[in-house]
């Protein structure tokens, strides 16, 4: 099945956790797009009343073209579930995100959610996270630095570029740093040998986050923690 019609599929089964009143958190990426969209048909053919906070400006912006409230998440007091893609995930529900670069908001949203569901395409499941780079946001003063520790770490650093002369500027105003970290066994470890460095302000890898995976094959496939 192609990829598009499985993540219209996973992003069709996401509307079963959202009931009418709830705050719901809006990911990013094209599964999450198909999401929104699905959202607001949904809004219009069940009368329901929502909320929503989103992990991204496009996010934002797409949401409140279709009409749908969007709020800033200090304006809501509780989160109830968050739907987000994901660029890898293994069978622990542990996952890479921040393909597209949004992987900051994508976490401030998530940890405060009461729900994190996943909606992917079969193609972004592994049995050990490291095929997708992980996505690593900097600060620009002092990325040079980081890079250069990355390097020594021997984890085949890059940095997203918007073009041949640009690195990539984040909703926040940051850098990624894309890492190789295919040979990484113990990505609990890294994640914190990463988060512990000055200038990183956050990495992509999202370990005993999520607690429902849908995955949009035919049938779906869902895992839950
Ligand atoms: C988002 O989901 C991003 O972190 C990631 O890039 C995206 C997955 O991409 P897509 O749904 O477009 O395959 O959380």
């Amino acid at each position: 099945m192609d990829q598009n019609a499985q993540k219209q599929r996973a992003a069709l089964a996401a509307l079963d956790e959202v009931q009418d009143g709830m705050t719901v958190g809006l990911g990013t990426g094209s599964t999450a797009t198909f999401f929104i969209q699905l959202l607001k048909q949904a809004m219009m053919e069940r009368h329901w009343q929502l909320t929503t906070v989103a992990s991204s400006t496009r996010s934002a912006d797409m949401a409140r073209s279709l009409g749908i409230t969007v709020k800033d998440i200090d304006e809501v007091d509780n989160i109830d579930v968050t739907i987000d893609g994901a660029d890898e995930c293994d069978w622990s529900l542990n996952g890479i995100k921040g393909g597209g670069a949004a992987l900051l908001y994508e976490k401030v949203l998530a940890v405060r959610s009461n729900r994190n569901i996943w909606i992917i395409d079969d193609s972004k499941l592994s049995e050990q996270l490291g095929q997708f780079r992980l996505p690593v946001e900097v600060i620009p003063f002092g990325a040079e630095q980081v890079f250069n520790r990355f390097q020594d770490m021997g984890l085949a650093p890059s940095f997203r570029m918007t073009n041949i002369w640009d690195r990539l500027v984040t909703d926040a105003g940051h850098h990624i740093i894309d890492l190789d970290v295919s040979n990484v066994n113990n990505p609990y470890r890294l994640a914190d040998d990463i988060k512990g460095m000055t200038g990183v302000v956050e990495h992509g890898f999202f370990l005993d986050i999520c607690d429902r995976v849908i995955i949009g094959t035919d049938p779906i496939q869902t895992m839950v923690r």
